[in-house]
């Protein structure tokens, strides 16, 4: 689930592995013997199993699990796409919407059993973020899914957040019990560690616990040295034994704005990267570390420093690598062009946002939280939408600033609600040529600085600029979808975005090609319903571009 043990004392073990594929998703879960029902790996999409290359419906994916019992459990699905029921014995233990957020299912203490879990990638009157779109919804258990033994009383949450006073880094932790069994948490003692260095111990009143914790001079995490504190927080018994625990890693590092640049410990940063779809041609979005990791490799290959979760909050296993290697995140919640007017578009909206706020808090590579991908900023519903999400970020996290990226350019009634001015724009692409692309974005800075926007002053990044090429299509002649015009582009936009001296970032669209919808329309937009403007291809061969980029970021790389 993560790239460290999330428990020493707490019993944990993966449900990854072998289940089986019942395509239909009948009203009740499969029971009896599964009989002939084919294998399927978890995690992983169905669209990899032959025959499934395309298909949208429900499924029974399950598998029996051996248990004790006498103890209840807690399961933890990393991601499921992109709805879901989940049974136990025959009986439904949990439901959950999006793809793209962990959930936890909790077991009665009943020992060995059924899990079965029907899973929905259909689109329709549920689902207001999953939709014929830009990228492609998969079916399947696709991120890790573990099972926890819980003692009376477990550790929930345990979320921190550094902040530099004048004597040195403090560190606010919040911790949550709870018990499966109806046990009351308070009373229960809890010891936070930071590394080996004990930093309290208290009793808790209820089911929260909350300190502000000076801990000192300790490495920052930065880019250059992504320095990682083990954090955990442990349940101590009566006679001094450990209970429960639960372990996440800390990154000291504050990220804010001022005036129109965006500070990293004091430091004006200067974002180059790309925004990144979970999508491959073996795994589909299913992506295995391994592969996440020589993503990671490709992005410093280009001289990338950020990376733009578009559109939805992603693994936990990549965000910890991005701790791990330095790489600045902006992760957003599930979002791109959503209909408000879609009956589950608000609730949706708002559980994505939060689940994202709730299991992703931790990670210091996260420094801007962002939602509502192109969504309606120009009528009064849509800029109290924007507000609404906007507030519920800040309120829930105010140690990060937040945006949306926008695409509504001087018809964005919006921007005054944000931290930092977002915006998609792709002059040389969808209108104009080359020449187009300088004029446009003096035209859009122009915009915000004036009275017009109430975002004068504020930090710009252009969070999407791009071009498509189909791979081997070279010119002549100069025409649109050859990779020589997508490198011809791309050399362009790092030539005025990148040194502008308004501008705190540029996030190329988009890092590999990937699948597209096939309903709809998409194919006509889209050949071989890809999304190409990658400057690597869906696996991960580059193109003529991705030589450009380099360049480019490097050059700006070594200019401090
Ligand atoms: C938009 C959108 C992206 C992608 C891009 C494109 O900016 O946010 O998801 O669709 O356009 O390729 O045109």
């Amino acid at each position: 689930m993560r790239h460290f043990n999330e428990h020493r004392v707490r019993r944990v073990e993966s449900l990854n592995g072998v289940w089986r594929f019942i395509p239909g998703g009948t009203e009740e879960p499969p029971t009896g013997d599964l009989g002939e029902a084919p294998a399927i790996i978890v995690p992983s999409c169905w669209e990899m199993l032959p025959g499934f290359e395309s298909w949208r419906g429900r499924a029974w994916i399950v598998r029996d699990v051996e248990r004790q019992s006498g103890i209840p459990s807690r399961l933890v699905f990393g991601g499921v796409g992109h709805t879901c029921d989940v049974y136990w014995n025959g009986s439904p233990v949990g439901h959950h919407e999006d793809a793209y957020t962990p959930f936890e299912v909790i077991l009665p203490p009943d020992g060995s059993g059924r899990l079965a879990v029907r899973v929905d990638n259909t689109f329709g009157p549920h689902a207001a973020l999953h939709y014929s779109n830009d990228y492609y919804s998969y079916g399947g258990i696709t991120r890790p899914v573990v099972m926890e033994s819980l003692p009376p009383v477990f550790v929930s949450r345990l979320r921190a957040t550094p902040s530099r006073e004048e004597g040195g880094w403090v560190l606010e932790v919040h911790v949550q019990l709870a018990s499966a069994v109806g046990t009351d948490p308070s009373g229960t003692r809890c010891r936070i560690r930071l590394g080996d260095q004990i930093l309290t111990t208290g009793t808790l009143a209820g089911a929260d616990g909350r300190w502000k914790i000076p801990v000192g001079n300790v490495r920052e995490w930065s880019p250059e040295s992504p320095a990682l504190y083990e954090l955990s927080v442990e349940l101590i018994g009566a006679g001094g034994e450990v209970l429960d625990d639960l372990i996440d890693r800390v990154g000291f590092r504050e990220v804010r704005v001022a005036g129109d640049r965006i500070l990293l410990n004091g430091r004006p940063l200067a974002l180059r990267g790309f925004n990144r779809h979970e999508d491959h041609v073996l795994f589909g979005a299913a992506i295995p570390p391994v592969a996440m990791a020589n993503d990671l490799a490709l992005l410093r290959e280009l001289g990338a420093n950020f990376v733009r979760t578009a559109h939805y909050p992603n693994d936990r296993r990549f965000l910890d690598l991005c701790d791990e290697t330095g790489m600045l995140v902006w992760e957003e919640s599930h979002a791109r062009q959503i209909d408000f007017n879609h009956p589950r578009a608000r609730e949706q909206s708002l559980t994505s946002t939060r689940e994202m706020l709730d299991w992703h808090h931790n990670h210091p590579s996260i420094i801007i939280w962002g939602c509502l991908n192109e969504c309606d900023t120009k009528t009064p519903a849509g800029v109290a939408f924007h507000e609404e999400i906007l507030n519920l970020i800040r309120e829930t996290d105010p140690s990060r600033p937040v945006t949306y990226a926008g695409h509504h350019h001087s018809e964005d009634r919006a921007m005054h609600l944000a931290d930092i001015v977002s915006h998609n724009m792709y002059p040389g692409w969808y209108s104009g040529g080359l020449e187009s692309v300088a004029p446009h974005l003096e035209k859009f800075l122009a915009y915000v600085d004036s009275p017009e926007s109430g975002a004068a002053g504020k930090p710009v990044i252009i969070s999407e600029f791009g071009a498509g090429s189909i791979e081997g299509f070279r010119a002549p002649p100069m025409v649109k979808l050859t990779e020589d015009y997508q490198a011809a582009l791309l050399e362009e936009g790092l030539r005025v975005f990148l040194n502008h001296p308004r501008l705190s970032g540029l996030c190329l669209w988009h890092f590999a090609d990937c699948r597209v919808c096939e309903e709809g329309n998409w194919w006509m937009h889209r050949p071989r319903c890809l999304n190409d403007k990658g400057v690597l291809t869906r696996d991960r061969r580059r193109k003529l571009a991705f030589d450009v980029v380099r360049k480019g970021f490097k050059a700006r790389q070594d200019k401090r």
